[in-house]
């Protein structure tokens, strides 16, 4: 029997990872203008001047023309830009380079192809940002900022995926960190100094500093489900009675006819979902199956679905044509916020018309505010908790902080207590990623595209 391979590559080829020369098109193949290839390793410079000529290390950061040829053959593959970051001034903090050439499939795949004969090896998904984090170059929040902005869908996600790569959340949690080893030092003092009965510090100021750490991670936690929302978008359940207009109102959120609308109550038998910006946010709009009792065995399955998706919502839009006597039950089950829309407004009433476009733009605004209100009103300067990850880091260092009151007060001494502080710190720096193990590691940069 064979025996099990390490799951780890040994300590020196580790080594070896980090500093190896990597190579990936950091832009998407295709029919495109440019493509941009870029090099990063201890390797970089001297590999690069196997296949571009001329070539210029320095000055740096400046850009040179230069042709790319195959290492071997000599053959020309392209006619390119091409610019040296020495380190640590580069996005990897390692030597980089970066390699403009025309666009489309042949001539960047070339062009890749001929650096690795040159002797790089191609990167795997999020290495160069892998490395910035090892390096220093970023912590691993902005790494994590980093996917977000990329994968970016809406305005929102845009601005608060900017927010936390210029440090937002990081800044917060580094003050954070701060103000608990400050806690931390005037326990130190009291420890020192036991013998002053009314010693320098009071317990008063203890209590205090306790009080606003701990509110601070509060506040933090509070953004996290709408935090974490925003990556996602927002679940919005389209409900209501066969023929309410849920398809239609889907399709004009939409803004496409993705839905089948008709006059036949139960033509949408399954659930329909679909990405859609609303006032810069996300959402996933899924248009249901009618809800009722009766019907045919199809359409009992798509109301199945119905119940699936109401059970996963962040919020339902609740369609009626008029006052619906089956509303009342329906919101009993339902325990996430539900906004009432009346349709077909253009029949007479007030409410919203597909036809017309009446009261569409209210709806919008009241759907971003009932999915995204928190955030909306926090704006874009205050740090917002993104990930499940993040919220429990936090809720590690909450408890952590919990723990130390309840030590404190409980008259457990103080060097005992104040274990608990640390752990919390310890909590934080995890999150900043400080010290980050590979594991860690290796799950943030799994979702990572190659050449980022
Ligand atoms: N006049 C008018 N008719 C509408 C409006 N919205 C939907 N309808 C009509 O109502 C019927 C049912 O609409 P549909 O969206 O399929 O309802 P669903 O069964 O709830 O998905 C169709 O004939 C639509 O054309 C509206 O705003 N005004
Ligand atoms: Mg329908």
């Amino acid at each position: 029997m064979a025996r099990a391979r390490p799951r780890r590559p040994c300590p020196h080829a580790r080594r070896r990872l980090l500093t190896d020369t990597i190579v990936a098109l950091a832009t998407p193949p295709g029919r495109s203008a440019l493509a941009l290839i870029r090099l990063s390793g201890r390797d970089a410079f001297p590999l690069a001047a196997r296949c571009l000529e001329p070539f210029h290390a320095t000055p740096p950061r400046t850009v040179f023309r230069a042709r790319l040829l195959h290492p071997a053959s000599r053959a020309l593959v392209d006619d390119c830009l091409a610019a040296c970051f020495p380190a640590p001034h580069s996005y990897t903090g390692d030597d980089l380079i970066e390699i403009s050439t025309h666009g489309g499939l042949v001539v960047p795949a070339a062009a890749v192809a001929a650096l690795v004969e040159a002797g790089a090896r191609p990167a795997m998904p999020g290495e160069f940002t892998r490395r910035a984090v090892l390096n220093g170059k970023m912590d691993l929040l902005q790494a994590e900022a980093t996917a977000d902005l990329i994968d970016a869908g809406s305005p929102a996600q845009r601005r608060r995926a900017l927010q936390q790569l210029e440090r937002g959340l990081s800044d917060r949690l580094a003050a954070l960190r701060g103000e608990i080893l400050e806690l931390d030092a005037l326990l130190a003092y009291d420890i020192d100094f036991p013998e002053e009965d009314e010693g320098p510090v009071s317990p008063e100021r203890v209590r205090d500093a306790w009080c606003v750490v701990r509110d601070r991670i509060a506040d933090l936690l509070k953004t996290a489900p709408e935090g974490e929302r925003l990556r996602e978008g927002a679940l919005l359940v389209i409900a209501g009675r066969p023929n309410a207009g849920k398809s239609s109102l889907f399709n004009a959120l939409l803004g496409t006819e993705r839905a089948i609308v008709t006059e036949i109550p139960g033509t949408t038998r399954d659930a329909i979902e679909a990405h859609a910006v609303i006032e810069g946010f996300p959402f996933r709009l899924v248009d249901t199956a009618g809800l009722r009792d009766v019907g045919e065995r199809i359409e009992r399955l798509g109301i199945e679905v119905s119940k699936k998706y109401l059970a996963a919502a962040d919020l339902v839009l609740y369609c009626e044509e008029t006052d619906d006597p089956s509303r009342e039950q329906f919101l009993a089950e339902i325990s996430v916020p539900v906004v009432i829309a009346r349709t077909k407004a253009d029949l007479g009433g007030s409410g919203i018309s597909v036809v017309t476009g009446q009261g569409l733009a209210e709806l919008r605004r009241q759907l971003a505010e009932v999915a995204f209100g928190r955030l909306l009103a926090l704006g874009d300067v205050e740090p917002v908790v993104t990930r499940a990850r993040h919220r429990v880091a936090l809720e590690r260092a909450q408890r952590e902080l919990e723990e130390f009151w309840t030590a404190r007060t409980s008259g457990i001494d103080a060097a005992a207590a104040a274990t608990h502080l640390r752990a919390a710190v310890v909590a934080l720096d995890d999150l900043i990623g400080a010290v980050t193990p590979e594991d860690v590691l290796d799950r943030v940069f799994a979702a990572f595209c190659v050449g980022k």
